[in-house]
């Protein structure tokens, strides 16, 4: 069993490169047992006026710093965190639920994430481009906003973190971070890579405490240019609103109503392997986790049988034993949630076919378990299918043909992810083109995202910007187009082009 020290169970702000004990503190559970793990800062607004000072003044130096520099830090990062990988996986698993295994990917892709943006120190490319006049030259340049806020929910605590936080550093900004005071472990671990790595004080700081104090003094300090949120729709929703009367760049990433399509021609047994991994991994609390499975009604009954008896091996309980394949239920308001979804389902006409009950884990009592759940019977409107459960949960879908299921798919108010299992070539060119989500996976499941692509999606699952790949340094970067006239006299663009 893990043990933490002190300063774990003792979580402190980190603001201006020191420790701020803060007296208004929470208590933080392990979602496997429900016992207390550690107690988090509840802050007040005024840590963020204190952390947002410091931040605009150390970022001023850190842009100074030049890129490669910065990049080599992160490097370091990224070596730390490779170093300590298993340590964080299980801390991870302590305060999230997910199984050991889950976790250590998890942290595997903030280690990624580091290195990659490492390389992106030595590119950070802006463009050249011909001036209209003679004797002028022209080009745009990649700048750092400033200071940034990032917002980040429980259910990847440590990859989201890396995702926002790595890009905006390497490209010269200082970072607020507001992580989940359910999973306030990672960040605790983050920031003190940072420190030993010898990130100068000041350009990254963690203030634990609410959305609505913190989070909104976060959105209205004049200081903080860019917030970059992942979470739910609502609370997107208020923090787009926000920033919109702050004139602020806003990110947002919000979650989404995956669909898995198999099509008649498709391997099933593959497309099971990848409906359970997509659907249940993380107890279905990913924003990418299929929670719609759309088959065609040709082999809707064989994948209905086998897709329940291999539910039936999928053992629930305390992450850390390796020989669970699901983790708990982040809470009790999560498990009330996915009850609540339950009964919608059942009142709406769709047959439970598997699970729908809350589960007692020997020896894990207080734990908050949940049954892998399957309904079948379902129709596209229904609210099973529509709205995000964040649970083990999902619903199948039978549907006539191709057609009907690239608009099945479609008609959610999220887009984010969505996968077809085929054998057919133009299908799959079709399914491209046709589903509308920001990722889409052929013969795979929902989830499975690399950090040099691009992760995010269109209609309610976001604004148009992405995090990971090298698009996130869109969010945490201004262009800045500069022409240098070596003419020696006034040249007036438009006017003198054709002298
Ligand atoms: O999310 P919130 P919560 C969904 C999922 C889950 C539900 C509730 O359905 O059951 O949301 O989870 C901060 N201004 N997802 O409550 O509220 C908050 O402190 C500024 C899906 O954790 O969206 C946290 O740091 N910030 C999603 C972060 O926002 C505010 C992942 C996310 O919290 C704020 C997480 C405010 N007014 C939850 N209110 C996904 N799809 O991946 C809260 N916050």
């Amino acid at each position: 069993m893990i043990t933490l020290t002190n300063e774990e169970r003792n979580l402190k702000n980190f603001i201006n490169g020191e420790w701020t004990e803060v007296t208004n503190k929470e208590k933080v559970y392990n979602p496997a047992n429900g016992e207390v793990i550690a107690e988090v800062p509840n802050s007040s607004a005024e840590a963020i006026t204190q952390a947002a000072e410091s931040a605009g003044i150390a970022q001023r130096e850190w842009a100074l710093v030049p890129a490669p520099q910065r990049a080599e830090l992160l490097y370091k990062v990224g070596t730390m965190m490779k170093e300590r990988k298993e340590r964080l996986s299980q801390l991870l698993t302590l305060e999230n639920g997910k199984v050991i295994e889950e976790a250590r990917g998890e942290v595997q892709e903030g280690i990624d994430m580091a290195f990659y943006m490492a390389g992106e120190g030595r590119r950070l490319f802006g463009q050249t481009t011909p001036s209209e006049l003679k004797d002028k030259f022209a080009m745009s340049e990649r700048c750092p906003v400033g200071v940034v806020g990032i917002i980040t929910p429980w259910n990847f605590p440590i990859a989201i973190a890396t995702w926002k936080s790595f890009p905006a550093i390497v490209s010269g900004n200082a970072v607020i971070w507001k992580p989940s005071s359910e999973t306030p472990l990672m960040a605790n671990e983050l920031a003190r890579i940072f420190e030993e790595a010898g990130l100068p004080k000041g350009i990254l700081h963690v203030v634990y405490g609410s959305g609505t104090t913190v989070g909104q003094a976060m959105i209205e300090h004049d200081a903080i240019r860019v917030i970059s949120f992942t979470g739910s729709n609502e609370t997107g929703r208020k923090v787009a609103t926000e920033c919109g009367k702050q004139l602020k760049k806003v990110s947002l990433e919000m979650g989404g109503k995956n669909a898995v399509i198999v099509m008649e021609d498709a391997d099933i047994d593959l497309a099971v392997e990848g409906i359970l991994w997509s659907a249940f991994g993380t107890s279905g609390q990913r924003c990418t986790a299929c929670s719609r499975v759309i088959v065609h009604k040709a082999v809707r009954k064989t994948l209905e049988e086998r897709l329940l008896e291999a539910m039936k091996n999928l053992t629930t309980g305390d992450g850390l034993d390796s020989n669970n394949k699901i983790g708990p239920i982040i809470n009790q308001a999560g498990l009330d949630k996915i009850l609540k979804y339950i009964e919608i389902g059942k009142e709406e006409g769709a047959k439970l076919a598997a699970g729908g009950k809350q589960l007692t884990v020997e020896n894990y009592e207080k734990g908050f378990y949940f049954e892998p759940t399957l309904f079948t019977d379902v129709t596209i409107d229904m609210r099973i299918a529509q709205e995000e459960i964040f649970g083990p949960v999902v619903s199948l879908i039978e549907v006539n043909n191709f057609e009907e299921a690239i608009a099945a798919n479609n008609k959610v108010k999220y887009g984010l992810s969505s996968s077809i299992f085929t054998q057919d070539v133009n299908r799959v060119f079709q399914a491209q083109r046709d589903l509308d989500t920001g990722i889409v996976y052929v013969n795979a499941g929902t989830t499975g995202a690399e950090i040099h692509l691009p992760f995010g999606g269109t209609k309610g699952t976001g604004n148009g910007h992405r995090d990971s790949g090298v698009q996130a340094l869109d969010v945490f970067t201004e262009w800045k187009a500069v022409y240098v006239d070596y003419s020696g006299k006034l040249q007036r663009a438009q006017i003198d082009t054709d002298a």
